[in-house]
């Protein structure tokens, strides 16, 4: 019956609070990005399984006002859905650092997409869903705690009826996430519960009308992977799909943690897909996420991955390529120096938001990134970014090269050597830890991490090639660091102007 397996998750790295919605035989997904720019990652599918980013939702300064009002890491845009409604796409969200819950709309995916309508409700995760008569209600996670639902107009924000408060959970902590959904006669929400870490779950109500009485399904939470051993964990904030072959399908977070007592996760939540079957009284029931599964049926339509290795030759930046808290004007040019990205400082340090900095998430445990960097009379480098309180980086500036780890309050150059003027090519490179699974301690009484970054001057995947330096990653791991984004491995300025004549990106077994 099926004829392919896919592996989990479909969209790797930092992509969490997926929402996803089909029309005809397209699918659309988006993301969270709190406060990385452009905003919410914009994807399409012909098979849910195979994603390709088309672009950004929020991609120009009068939808978001930039840089983001009192930024910081993991604020800026959280959950946000996607919906089709009467020939057009909506997604609704929240931009915590500054105006609240906003809906966005396009008559094609790719954008434009409008300037965001203000709604005035209080409160994260809002949702979208039309009844029979047309009229729009908003769930969202109220400020209080709590599945709430309001009746909105979607065209000017203006709320209608309500806030009031519905049904929010089986008891676990932070109720939030919702998603309403009209499936045939029941009026079904879906929620997350259990807080976004290991304890995450997904539960379901329904109501013959979204005013209630909502009711509970006797096997809450629908999914957990809590207290398992399972190697996907923290898996919640979900959203429902049915395929055209009536097959129903769940996008949702999850973590694949890595190193020993206590495990961490480096890759940030990414967007897992799991079936969903429903049972006789009509309740969905879902089973463990799997690491591989038989696809939905129908064709494959595998996408082409952007390319390794980005020359810098166009005049946009791919829509990957991201940047904390602002990306200016006059911080940034592909046309400076024809084939190269140029870096302007616009701070002097990656400890405080301000800086230039353009970069990509970490997608696979295990990779190498090589850059041929030119820092004529600046500075700058290769940084691998948890926040401003935990990043790795490799940097060129007054004839030398640096490894420079932040971690928490302290800051440490732990490497430095002399280097020739003009570009040079710096390297980092990802490997995954050997599990030791006898023993939690290894022998000098540290325990396993994650993984080792180790930095180098030269092509790390050429002979002859030695790191600089070698840094345990747990450091740079969403446990350790706190916050709900994860890696970001980037280009940056700190002083005068960088050069980036190319940035190599190879999900590969370290060397
Ligand atoms: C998201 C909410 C959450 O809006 O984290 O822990 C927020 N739960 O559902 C950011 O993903």
């Amino acid at each position: 019956m099926f004829d392919h397996t896919y592996e989990n998750p479909v969209i790797s790295g930092f992509h969490p609070d997926p929402s996803v919605c089909r029309v005809g035989d397209d699918y659309y997904l988006v993301c969270s990005s709190f406060e990385y720019v452009p905003g919410l990652p914009l994807f399409h599918s012909r098979d849910l399984v195979h994603w390709e980013q088309i672009g950004n939702v929020l991609d120009r300064p009068s939808q978001l006002p930039l840089p983001l009002p009192g930024s910081k890491a993991s604020g800026g845009l959280y959950a946000p859905t996607i919906r089709h409604h009467d020939g057009r796409f909506w997604v609704v969200n929240t931009n915590v650092d500054g105006g609240g819950n906003f809906v966005v709309t396009a008559e094609r995916p790719e954008g434009p997409w409008s300037d965001p309508v203000w709604i005035g409700l209080e409160g994260i995760d809002p949702d979208l869903a039309w009844d029979e008569d047309g009229a729009c209600w908003c769930a969202f996670s109220g400020p209080a705690g709590g599945v709430n639902l309001a009746r909105i107009n979607p065209a000017t924000g203006a709320v209608t009826e309500g806030p009031f408060p519905t049904w929010s959970g089986s008891g676990l902590k932070y109720p939030e996430a919702p998603h309403l959904y009209r499936i045939g006669d029941w009026w079904y929400l879906l929620i997350a519960e259990g807080g976004t870490e290991r304890g995450h779950a997904v539960s379901v109500a329904r109501a013959r009308s979204p005013r209630g009485p909502w009711e509970g399904a006797p096997g809450n939470p629908l999914l957990t992977h809590s207290g398992t051993g399972r190697p996907i964990q923290n898996t919640g904030h979900a959203d429902l799909v049915q395929a055209p072959d009536g097959s129903w399908w769940m996008v949702l977070l999850g973590v694949r943690p890595r190193g020993f007592t206590p495990d961490v996760h480096v890759l940030g939540r990414e967007t897992f897909l799991t079936p969903v079957e429903w049972d006789e009284d009509g309740w969905p029931v879902v089973a463990p996420v799997p690491e591989r599964h038989p696809a939905p049926g129908g064709a494959w339509h595998p996408v082409q991955d952007p390319p390794a290795r980005d020359d810098f030759d166009g005049t946009a930046l791919a829509p990957h390529w991201i940047s904390p808290f602002a990306r200016p004007e006059g911080s940034w040019s592909l046309t400076e120096r024809p084939g190269s990205l140029v870096l302007h400082a616009t701070g002097p340090t990656l400890d405080t938001p301000g800086y230039t900095f353009v970069g990509r998430r970490q997608q696979h445990h295990d990779c190498r990134v090589t850059a041929l960097v030119d820092p004529g009379t600046g500075r700058g480098g290769i940084c691998v970014r948890l926040d401003e309180a935990h990043h790795y980086e490799v940097e060129a500036g007054d004839g030398e090269v640096r490894v420079v780890a932040r971690i928490g309050p302290l800051s440490q150059t732990v490497a430095q050597r002399s280097a020739p003027p003009g570009p040079l090519l710096l390297g980092v490179t990802v490997r995954t830890s050997d599990l030791v699974p006898a023993s939690p301690l290894l022998t000098d009484g540290h325990t396993t991490g994650p993984d080792t970054l180790a930095f180098w001057l030269g092509d790390p995947a050429a002979p002859g090639a030695h790191p600089l330096a070698e840094l345990d990653g747990r450091y740079l791991s969403t446990e350790v660091a706190a916050g709900f984004t994860g890696r970001v491995i980037g280009m940056y300025a700190t002083e005068g102007s960088v050069a980036f004549d190319w940035f190599e990106y190879v999900p590969a077994p370290a060397v």
